[in-house]
This record gives structure tokens, C-alpha cells and sequence, in this order.
């Protein structure tokens, strides 16, 4: 006698089985089968304020952790809230799990309860995206979406569930449970990383840019011991600033000089600018190693005879067999110094540069205040995001674990990333930088955040204005067509405050560092909103 079991029961075990104890969610009527399933599951439900919040933090579970993230939402509506962040995660490459619920089979095409065409909707923000068709299927199909996720270049699947499937009851014994296991990692072919390796060892100038996926610790880790076996600095492209990334410092002038690129799982895209015009010097070569075929492809198509080699193969695995034959390469000391001096520069003003207005800082005040207690714990977590205030901090502050909204651009996660990271890493400070703008879309999470006794500290630039658009109109328009970007300069912090966090209201630089104290010390979810004046992002040159 075996019994039997129920599909939400066979979801929630089959979660519990790939390691997955902890779902981001927001409740709805197709889905409360799992929620009530969870209980006996022990599956620990952070249930948030809107759906983005939850595909929002399952990224950024994904990215720190390496290892799914999973957010539960409802069908209909609370699918259509969710699927927007998707974009934020693929362009991260970050494992994440959607999974929605679903009008029942049965409803389907009769005008069913939030009936929607979910899989349709995710599939162009997604590796993979589908609906269940059976209960028996359902741990199967969940090990799959897993799989899928966290293999290749890594990003979010959706699995839509139907309602009927979740409620029904199916024997026990024919009921195919996940056997999840990790694909083997294409291989970069010894005779491909030779060929590489002296094309590096050739070139003058080469150049390795690795793509978001090697944002981790792990990452970074890689590239940094890569970099000093073959001389090629090797810097991560996870901005939609492309090129003009703040935190490469001088790196446009260090690009153009280039004689070879070497693609590691970054594809070439707008943010590489192809690799060819005057960004770039017209002979320059490229090497593309990417886990995605066509982005090889692509690769070929962009550059033609430009392209030394392209391979297929996963990016980590290419980049540890990369350095495993790299023993004997000579580095070039010239060019390594060359180009770790553009990347690392820094105008010198930024130093002592002070704000214009009285009663608002300059970001560099802001961010020459907080580099300290970011770099108090080699293990803080740095979170960016937003307009011209972040890129100041993404440049400013130098750490080891840092999520931005991804070369897509799409502001709002990071309330939602700094309670997802804090689950994560429980002791080392967690800092969130956003803007006025920014901070609107996901406010209500810091009641979910207070909910969970989950600390954090926001540095809230407030200009009140969404600046990154305003700059384009002074840029493009003159400044006299500046409109429909203002904000007020509201009490964020009184909002937090009044959510029961911790509020700071800073307007002058000496009483920052103060108030970054207080927050830490405070325990609690904090706002530190700091009047700011409206700056553009930063642009660095080697010389002024
Ligand atoms: C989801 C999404 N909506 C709109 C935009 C366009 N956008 C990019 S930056 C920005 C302004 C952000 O304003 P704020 O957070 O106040 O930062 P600031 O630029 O003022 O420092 C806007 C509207 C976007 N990138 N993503
Ligand atoms: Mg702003």
C-alpha cells in the first residue's frame, strides 16, 4: 500500500529535495495548495509586497549563493507583476526558479479564473518557460527547471502550475521525483586553450572581459588569478554603461588600445559595442568563448575575419582550464601596469571634491563617507542601483560582493536584493545605494524586511528627480526642455521610520558618517536619506 499524494505536496517535497528551503512568495489563489503544502514540507515562505520583489530576491539568492533561487507567485495578475524582474535576472545570467500558478486545465480557453497565457509571457525573459501538464510530472518538471537554470550560462526558467494538477492526488508510487543533477560543464579542449593561451601570449595588448556570470566571489576569484598567469587584465562587463562603466575607471582608453579580445562568456552585445568602430582599433582580434552557441555565432557574424578562435564551451570551466595550462605563459609586465593603472584610476578631485549647494552633498561626499565601513568586512555586500547617484558608488566603492540591476538597466531591485542578501551573508554589513527614484517602486519591502528581523542599510542619494533621464534632456534637448522628471524631495526616512526602521536625515556631509553608525548599530532595516545634488555619473580619463 503505498497511498497517495498530493500535487502541491509533490512541488513542495520536490523543493525540499534539490536543496531549495526557502521560497520567495506572495499569495494568491492557485498557489495556497503550496503554501499549505510548505508546512509539511518545512519550507521556509518569505512571503513579500509585490511579485517583482520576489523574482527580485530569488536573483539575487541566485547570483550570491550559485544555486537556484525560487520565487512562487500566483497566476494571472501575480504572474504578470512577476515577469518584468525576469528581465533583470536573465540579463544577470542569474539561476532563478519562477514558479506561478495557473488557471486549472479544465478552464482553459473557457475564459478561466486570471486565465493568461503565462508560459507565452515569460518565454522572452527566460532560458526556458512552460506549463505542467500532469501531477505525476510535477518534481520532474521542477529538477528540470533547476537543471535548466543553473547549466550553461545561467538565468531564470519559468514553470507555470495548473491549479487542478496542484490539488489532485495521484499514487504515490507513480509519481517521478526529481533527479536533478548538474549537466557536465562543456569543457574548454586543451588544444582550444593553447591556441588561446599564445594568442594571448602573442598579442601585445590582449584584453580578457568576462561577462555578469563571473560577478561572485568565486568569479572574481578566477579572473583575478587568470589575469596575473597571462598578464591580460581581466575586468567583468555587467553594466548597461558598457564601456563607459564607472567602475572600469579609465577603461575606454585602455580598450581602444587593445590588439586582442578575449570573450570569456560575455556576449558581444551593445554594451561591448560589437567590438568594432571607433571604440576600437579596426584590427583588433577577438576570441569568443561562450557557453551559448550562438553567441559564438554572433560573435563570427559581428567581427568576420576579425575572430582568432570561437568555442563553445561553460565559463568557469573555460577559465579554470585556461589557467591550468597558463603556468608557463610570460606575463607583460608593461601592459599589465598600463592597464591596471586606467582601470584603477580615479581623478585625484574626487578626493576633495565638496557639493556646490548648501544643504545637499556631492555623491563623492557620500561615498568617500561609506568607504569605510564598506571596507570594514572584506565580506560586505554592495548592492547599486538606479541613476547617476550609483554609478558614483559603483566606482567609489572597491568590494569583493556586489549586485547591480544588470546590463539591462531595469531599476527597483535593490530593496529586495538587500533582504535576499542578507539571508545569505548573516553577518557582514549589507549596503544598499539607490536614488530617490529608485527607492519608489519597492518601499513596501522594507516591511517584509522588518517582518523577517533582516537588517540592512540603505543609502538613499535623494535629488529629488530621476536624474539619469533628466541628464539626457539637458544633454540632448538644452536645458530649458527639462520636464516630467521632477520628484519632491520627501522624508523616506520618516517612511521607514514610521514602517518601524531606522531613518537618518542627512544634509550635511560631516553628519554622514554618524548616521551610517546608527544604522549599523540599530539593528534594523535602515534609510539614510541623504539630500544630494543633481550630478551626473562619472566619466573617467587618464589625463583631465
Ligand atoms: C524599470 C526601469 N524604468 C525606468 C528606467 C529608466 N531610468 C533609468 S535611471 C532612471 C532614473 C533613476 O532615478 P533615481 O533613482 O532618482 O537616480 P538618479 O539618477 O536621480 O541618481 C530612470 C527613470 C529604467 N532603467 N528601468
Ligand atoms: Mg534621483
Amino acid at each position: 500500500m503505498t497511498g497517495t499524494l498530493r500535487g502541491a505536496d509533490i512541488v513542495a517535497r520536490s523543493l525540499k529535495r534539490l536543496g531549495c528551503h526557502c521560497v520567495f512568495t506572495l499569495s494568491g489563489n492557485h498557489i495556497m495548495s503550496i503554501f499549505d503544502a510548505a508546512l509539511d514540507a518545512d519550507l521556509d515562505l518569505v512571503h513579500v509586497r509585490h511579485e517583482a520583489a520576489a523574482v527580485h530576491m530569488a536573483d539575487a539568492h541566485g547570483r550570491l549563493t550559485g544555486e537556484a533561487g525560487i520565487a512562487l507567485v500566483t497566476g494571472g495578475p501575480g504572474h504578470a507583476n512577476a515577469v518584468g524582474a525576469l528581465f533583470t535576472a536573465l540579463g544577470a545570467e542569474s539561476p532563478m526558479v519562477l514558479l506561478s500558478g495557473h488557471a486549472a486545465t479544465w478552464e482553459l480557453g473557457r475564459g478561466g479564473f486570471q486565465e493568461l497565457r503565462q508560459a507565452d509571457m515569460a518565454a522572452p525573459v527566460t532560458k526556458a518557460s512552460w506549463t505542467s501538464s500532469a501531477t505525476e510530472t510535477l518534481g520532474r518538471d521542477i529538477g528540470e527547471a533547476i537543471r535548466i537554470a543553473a547549466s550553461g550560462r545561467p538565468g531564470p526558467v519559468h514553470l507555470s502550475l495548473p491549479s487542478d494538477l496542484l490539488d489532485a492526488r495521484v499514487e504515490s508510487s507513480a509519481v517521478v521525483w526529481p533527479n536533478w543533477q548538474a549537466l557536465r560543464p562543456a569543457a574548454l579542449p586543451d588544444a582550444m586553450a593553447d591556441k588561446i593561451l599564445a594568442a594571448i601570449a602573442e598579442a601585445a595588448r590582449p584584453v580578457i572581459i568576462a561577462g555578469p556570470q563571473m560577478s561572485t566571489m568565486n568569479g572574481r576569484a578566477l579572473l583575478g588569478r587568470l589575469e596575473a598567469a597571462t598578464g591580460a587584465p581581466a575586468v567583468i562587463m555587467e553594466s548597461p554603461r558598457g564601456l563607459a562603466d564607472a567602475t572600469l575607471g579609465a577603461f575606454p582608453e585602455l580598450i581602444k588600445r587593445a590588439d586582442l579580445i578575449v570573450l570569456l562568456g560575455k556576449a558581444l552585445d551593445f554594451t561591448t559595442k560589437w567590438a568594432t568602430g571607433a571604440a576600437f582599433d579596426p584590427d583588433v582580434r577577438v576570441i569568443a568563448v561562450d557557453p551559448d552557441g550562438a553567441m559564438v555565432e554572433r560573435a563570427k557574424k559581428e567581427t568576420g575575419e576579425r575572430l582568432l578562435a570561437g568555442c563553445v564551451a561553460d565559463t568557469t570551466s573555460a577559465g579554470e582550464t585556461l589557467l591550468m595550462r597558463a603556468k608557463t605563459s610570460t606575463p607583460k609586465l608593461d601592459w599589465h601596469k598600463e592597464a591596471r593603472t586606467a582601470l584603477d584610476n580615479r581623478p585625484a578631485q574626487w578626493r576633495n571634491i565638496v557639493s556646490q549647494t548648501p544643504g545637499r552633498l556631492h555623491p563623492a561626499e557620500v561615498f568617500r563617507a561609506l568607504r569605510p565601513f564598506v571596507e570594514r568586512d572584506a565580506d560586505a555586500v554592495l548592492i547599486c542601483d538606479g541613476g547617476e547617484f550609483a554609478q558614483w558608488g559603483q566606482s567609489m566603492l572597491p568590494v569583493r560582493r556586489r549586485l547591480v540591476n544588470s546590463v539591462t538597466g531595469s531599476i527597483g531591485s535593490a530593496l529586495s536584493f538587500a533582504l535576499a542578501a542578507r539571508m545569505v551573508e548573516t553577518k557582514a554589513p549589507v549596503f544598499a545605494v539607490l536614488g530617490d527614484g529608485t527607492i519608489g517602486f519597492h518601499i513596501a519591502e522594507f516591511e517584509t524586511a522588518l517582518r523577517r528581523g533582516l537588517p540592512f542599510v540603505a543609502v538613499l542619494g535623494n535629488d529629488a528627480r530621476w536624474n539619469a533621464e533628466s541628464e539626457i534632456q539637458r544633454r540632448d534637448y538644452g536645458a530649458n526642455r527639462m520636464h516630467g522628471c521632477e520628484l519632491l524631495p520627501a522624508r523616506y526616512d520618516l517612511v521607514i521610520a514610521a514602517l518601524g526602521g531606522h531613518g537618518e536625515y542627512v544634509e550635511r556631509a560631516d553628519n554622514l558618517p554618524g548616521a551610517i553608525e546608527r544604522a549599523l548599530a540599530s539593528g534594523k532595516p535602515s534609510c539614510i536619506n541623504v539630500m544630494i545634488e543633481s550630478i551626473a555619473a562619472p566619466t573617467i580619463r587618464l589625463s583631465p
